[in-house]
């Protein structure tokens, strides 16, 4: 058997809980290259060699519409029915139901709820998630607060977040064999937390603010854009941040965020679509952009969102 899952800690979670489910001794799980939504040469040669394949909290039903192993597809991402009699779709989504996490489903579909189910929900939706009564009472039945749940799931996130596609599968069996508690203290993750906080400042160290947002550039091979641009508008109180980051593992990644009284001012949506109609990899909400490219092309991608600041 195997498991596919997403990177995040809902997919981690929700691999988990499925080992756990089908009492597993024996296991193998993998994830996509972390950021790129598709299954690659390494995945396909995994499909191949086992009977029954689990995919869990991976938007990804196109992927599976021409498997040939009998197949388990469970998410909670909105999308289409998969016709390939296959693959068994649990997703209630499709039925108009709504569930924060794959982590929900995974445990419903085998009834067995645990810290776990919740973590990975905390993971996909923060603490929105606090709110679910299910999740309060998960958590103190483990006896875990809400801040060591936050910061489970910035010890989980930290392996993706480093690009360490290898610590992501491997975070698995770790979450499988220690507590909570000795999880909170795991070296590896906790010092993971320091690589990334220290990048983040080293980034916001080189700020430039034009009327109120917030211009920021670095070089990681880290994947913190997100959180470097939330930090600036969510925390330090900007009205938008404009970041690049020149050299994420030899592309370019451009992120745009703009703080709740911006976004009447600034259409996003327009700028998303005006980005993709010139062939690049943008997308994003009405809130937030984001964009991966060829270095080469950052001064254009710039100028396209400046002409939408004035
Ligand atoms: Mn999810």
């Amino acid at each position: 058997m195997l498991i596919i899952h997403h990177w995040d800690t809902d997919g981690i979670t929700s691999a988990a809980l499925t080992v756990k489910a089908l009492n597993l001794e024996d296991f193998v799980n993998v994830t996509p290259p972390i950021g790129e939504y598709k299954f690659d040469y390494r995945i396909n040669k995994y499909i191949e060699k086992y009977e029954k394949i689990y995919v869990l909290d991976l938007n990804l039903p196109q992927e599976v519409e021409n498997i040939t192993k009998e197949t388990i597809f469970i998410d909670h991402h909105i999308q289409k029915r998969i016709k390939n009699p296959n693959v068994k779709q649990i997703n209630p989504v499709l039925d108009g139901k709504d569930y924060p996490s794959a982590s929900f489903v995974v445990s419903e579909y085998f009834s067995l709820w645990n810290y776990l189910s919740a973590v990975g929900a905390i993971g996909d939706i923060g603490e929105k998630a606090f709110s679910i009564s299910k999740v309060k009472k998960l958590l103190d039945i483990a006896n875990i607060s809400k801040k060591e749940a936050l910061k489970l799931v910035n010890l989980i996130d930290s392996n993706y977040i480093v690009m360490e596609r290898n610590e992501v599968e491997n975070a698995v069996k770790v979450i499988l064999n220690l507590e909570p508690k000795d999880l909170l203290e795991y070296e590896k993750w906790n010092k993971n937390l320091e690589k990334i906080n220290d990048a983040i400042e080293e980034a916001i160290s080189n700020m430039e603010i034009k009327n109120g947002i917030a211009f920021i550039k670095f070089k990681s091979k880290f994947n913190i854009i997100s959180k470097v641009a939330r930090k600036v508008v969510w925390k330090m109180g900007y009205d938008g941040a404009v970041v690049v980051n020149e050299d994420f593992n030899g592309k370019a990644q451009i992120y745009f965020r703009i703080s709740s009284n911006l976004v009447d001012k600034i259409n996003m949506t327009e700028l998303i679509q005006t980005l993709k109609n010139k062939n690049y990899n943008a997308g994003g909400k009405k809130d937030v952009l984001g964009c991966i490219c060829e270095k080469d092309d950052v001064d254009e991608v710039l100028k396209i969102i400046n002409s939408y600041l004035r």
